[in-house]
């Protein structure tokens, strides 16, 4: 059995979470806020985190690939390793070249914090760049984002796209993702009708805001 340890307004957890509800592998979830996770199983005190049979795992894409190896009933990654490939690196071009730069904002645009003006311009410069980069590898002309099936990259697009477009509206005015990669649009709507991906976005209001009342 799996549990699914952490919060569910993160968007690495709800990666996780998508891909076993996808899989249709059954897992719990346990609620460990920030500050409140075992650091053996997760030393830099990060979520999510997985309970296994064997042991703890940590590392979003490390447990993606875990469940995907374990559970390969309904398979998340292409059999062919070149198109196997191509998803691993939608996932980490989202991750290093998105996700990761737009987080330097989140302490202003979700936690009321401030982030300085030369660090909000260096951070937009880059995502200027890094947006239509990947919008060169992302697939917007075919059903899912890796091509014709639904893959580990569209759980990793599903959940950190909307972050990216949310970060940015709030701290430049102008949802850079939308501007730069309108068809993302059209995507993120068409996949938030999936019956996991509607079920992954109500745990996540629901989670955010009683994250949002910690805080207050
Ligand atoms: N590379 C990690 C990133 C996980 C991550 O950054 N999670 C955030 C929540 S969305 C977190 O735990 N932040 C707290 C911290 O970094 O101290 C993964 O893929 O699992």
């Amino acid at each position: 059995m799996l549990t699914l340890i952490g919060f569910a307004a993160s968007n690495y957890y709800n990666k996780v979470k998508l891909a076993l509800l996808e899989k249709n592998v059954r897992f719990d979830e346990e609620l460990a806020w920030i500050g409140e996770t075992d650091l053996t199983a997760s030393p830099l005190g990060k979520v999510p985190y997985l309970r296994t049979d064997q042991g703890m795992l940590c590392e979003s894409a490390a447990i993606n690939e875990y469940i995907e190896a374990a559970y390969p009933d309904i398979p998340l990654l292409p059999a062919d390793p070149y198109a196997a490939a191509k998803v691993r690196e939608l996932n980490l071009y989202l991750e290093l070249h998105l996700e990761l730069v737009a987080r330097n904002l989140y302490p202003e645009a979700f936690f009321g914090g401030k982030v300085s003006d030369g660090l909000k311009q260096k951070i937009g410069q880059q995502l200027e760049k890094n947006i239509p980069a990947f919008g060169k590898l992302a697939r917007f002309d075919t059903p899912f984002i890796a091509g014709d099936r639904f893959t580990l990259a569209d759980c990793a697009a599903i959940t950190h796209l909307p972050l990216v477009a949310g970060a940015t509206r709030l701290i430049y005015g102008r949802d850079l993702l939308a501007e730069l990669l309108p068809a993302s649009r059209d995507y993120l709507k068409r996949m938030g009708q999936r019956p996991h991906v509607a079920t992954v976005n109500a745990d996540r209001k629901t989670n955010t805001d009683a994250m949002l009342a910690r805080y207050a």
